[in-house]
Order: structure tokens, then sequence, then C-alpha cells
């Protein structure tokens, strides 16, 4: 079995490959770090012996100490009686109070947790136990994070795997691109040392993909994959909604956001300027449309646009700052903009008077650089200003 060890970012990416299976078949690879298995689990009443019985087959075989631990949301579907009845002391379920979601069962688990190594798999037996100890073996030669992965050599998928589940998967990793250089950090089986665990900043535990949230708030700097077989689930049906799917846009942009902060508010920024062009001529058409004189149109798109901008930029762009009076905002948005066209105007005269040569051309280039001055200006008196950040620790809720 080979073990894809290379670090998560991207424009660093070593994919060297590393065969641990030179060094030790599976059955020579002993664990003798005690690990914790934690199970998110909703409505799998159907599947937790038959997980449990492979679990204590790697156990028994293996001799590795292991406790399993199911984290359920109150599924009421017999979970908790089909635990009572496996009576191992190994083994527990928790009943979480309040609201149901994968990330927090699997983030709370981990907190529950009494063994350095944590393993996270899912209940319906896609993801085959019997690969734990390979990735155990990758933590110990130093790896931060282990993923099973069913896009490395060796990896797979079951054969009925449409192609808009395939599509979907594939589009959701492209887009944690930028963050991991991991094949497939959509996995939901993963291993990581509870002392990363204990180091990670911010976590905010939206939506499904709990590994990828772990390796950039624990800022992980290196990634293994350990190739699985992932099976279609055994018994009851899969709770990965569309509405699921929604969330992980917005749990992609949290994370670009904790990655690549000033980058991401910039691009932002930018987008909503864009739109702004958008909505001032569409103002200005409506306008003469309406029969309004030119100069009313032009000042109709100019105050529409100003108006969208401030909010767009309020709601999404610096919307960890979106719980202070938007009317002080306003009023700080309309004078960055207003001193923004300031420095624009004064850049583009100094340029085409003092420093460009006379010639065709250099007003334009001088009224450019007039331009992305102002725009500068006016992103660093948004960001750092109007909407300044108060309390760094509270941003990750906000954003
Ligand atoms: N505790 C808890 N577990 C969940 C929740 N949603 C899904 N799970 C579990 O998370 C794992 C992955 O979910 P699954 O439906 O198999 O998603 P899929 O593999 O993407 O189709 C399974 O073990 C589910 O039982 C939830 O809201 N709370
Ligand atoms: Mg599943």
């Amino acid at each position: 079995m080979l073990v894809h060890k290379y670090s998560h970012r991207a424009n660093t990416r070593k994919h060297s490959i590393m065969s641990f299976h030179e060094a030790a078949p599976l059955a020579r690879i002993s664990v003798t770090v005690p690990i914790s298995i934690v199970v998110p689990t909703y409505r799998e009443c159907e599947n937790i012996p038959h997980i449990f019985n492979r679990v204590r087959a790697l156990r028994d075989s293996q001799n590795i100490e292991i406790e399993l631990i199911f984290m359920d949301d109150k599924s009421n579907d017999g979970s908790v009686e089909a635990v009572a009845a496996i009576g191992e002391d190994w083994v527990r379920i928790v009943e979480r109070n309040g609201e149901r979601g994968l990330s927090p069962a699997v983030i709370d688990g981990f907190q529950l947790a009494q063994h350095p190594v944590l393993i996270c798999m899912d209940c319906d037996l896609s993801h085959p136990p019997e690969a734990i100890p390979q990735m155990v073996l990758a933590l110990a030669s130093g790896q931060e994070f282990v993923l099973g992965s069913r896009y490395v050599k060796g990896g797979s998928t079951d054969d009925d795997w449409g192609f808009f589940r395939w599509l979907n998967s594939r589009i959701a990793t492209l887009l944690a691109a930028p963050l991991t250089s991991a094949r497939d950090p959509m996995s939901g089986f993963f291993a990581l040392r509870k002392e990363s665990f204990d180091h990670a900043r911010d976590l905010s535990p939206v939506g499904y993909k709990i590994a990828l949230e772990l390796i950039v708030k624990c800022d992980v700097d290196n990634v293994a994959e350990v190739p699985i077989h992932f099976q279609d689930r055994m018994h009851g049906e899969s709770k990965l909604t569309l509405k699921e799917q929604l969330n992980y846009l917005k749990h992609i942009r949290r994370l670009y956001i904790h990655r690549f902060a000033n980058a991401m508010y910039f691009l932002q920024f930018m987008i909503v300027g864009a739109s702004g062009v958008v909505v001032n001529l569409l103002t200005l058409s409506l306008l003469l449309w309406l029969g309004a004189s030119d100069s009313v149109g032009l000042v109709g798109g100019i105050a529409v646009s100003v108006v969208s901008n401030f909010l767009l930029n309020r709601r999404f762009t610096f919307s960890y700052a979106r719980d202070r009076n938007p009317w002080k905002q306003f009023v700080g948005f309309v004078s960055a903009s207003g001193l923004g066209m300031a420095v624009n105007y004064s850049v583009a005269l100094y340029l085409s008077k003092y420093a460009l040569p006379d010639g065709q051309g250099s007003i334009y280039l001088a009224a450019l650089a007039g331009i992305g001055s102002g725009m500068i200006f006016n992103f660093l008196g948004n960001r750092f200003v109007v909407f300044r950040k108060r309390f760094i620790k509270d941003n990750a809720k906000n954003i």
C-alpha cells in the first residue's frame, strides 16, 4: 500500500510518493499508540453493529488500544440501544444537545477523545477501518494530517458513482485547491494528533468538510494520503443535501478569508465595485428611458450605485463589521469614496503634468494610475477605518 504525502501549500507542493509498504506490509504494521475513533452518526442504527464488528476485528488482530465514540444527534432510531447492546466499555455513544450538524459533532467528539491519535470516519462503512494502521503509521513518520483518499494511486470509488456525483466532488476539490494540495480533502476519513487538534484556531464548523476545516485551521504543513476504496453506504440514506452543498460555498469563502485575509477582502471589494458599474449604467438607462435629463440620469446612476456598493460591501466584503451602526458606516463609506476620487484626480494630474512624457496616450496612462491609486486608497480606507475590525477573536463567528 502506498502513502502519498506532500505539503498542503499549493505553491510548495512536494508530491513525493512514500511507499510505506516497502517497510511494512499491513499485517506487520504495529500500532502502539492508543487511538480514538470518532464516528458522527445521524440515523445510522443499522450500520452501528457492522462498523463495530469491523473496528473490533482491527483492534483484536492488531492489538491496538481503541476508544470508539459515536457522536449522535438525537437520531431516536435505536442507535443508543444498538451501542448499549454492544456492551463494551471502549465503545460509547454521546447524544448531543443543540443544533444538529456533522462538523460540530466531530469537533465535540475530538474534544471528548482521550487518546493522542484521533480518527474520524463515517458510520456507513464507506471508509475501511482496515486502513487505520497505515494512517497512524503516516502520522508516526512525521505527517501532521492523514486522509483516507479516493483520488491517489490505488484509491477508488464504487463504480456506480453517477457522473453528477463525480463532477460535484471534483468541483468541490478544485475549489479547495488554493488551500491544500491534497487530492481528496473532501474525505470524511482522516487522522491527526490530538495535540494538533488542540492548536486549532477559530474553528467554525459549517457544513460537511471537516477535514478541510481542520487542515486550514490547525495550520497543517504536510498532509499524507492513504489510498482507500470508498464503498457506497450499506444501509440508510446519505444526509448530504443540496443545502449542505451550498453551505460548502460559504465554508470555502470563510477558509479563503482565514488563509488569504486581505487579498480576499480586496477581491470581494473589486467584485462589488464591478457590480457597481453595472448598477450605475442600468440606473442611468432606466432614468433616461423614463424621460429624465442626462444630468439627472448621471446623478441617479452614481447615487444608486454608491448605495448598492455600500450595502454589498457591508453584507459580504466586510461582513464581520455588520453589527455596527450602518449610518455611521455609510457616512464613512461616502467620505472614503470622495477622498478616493480626490486621490485619483491628484495622482492623474501629477503624473500627466510632471512625471510622464508628453505625447499621445500619456493622459490615459495617468488616468489609469489615478484610478488604481484611488481604488487602493478607497479599499484601505474602508478596510482599516470604516469597516475596521474590533475584536479579532470574534471574527470567525461574524464572517
Ligand atoms: N452527528 C451527526 N452526524 C451526521 C450528521 N449528518 C451526517 N452525519 C453523519 O456523518 C457521516 C457522513 O454522512 P453521510 O450521510 O454518509 O454523507 P455522504 O457520505 O457524503 O453521503 C455519516 O456517518 C452520518 O451519519 C449530523 O447532522 N449529525
Ligand atoms: Mg457516507
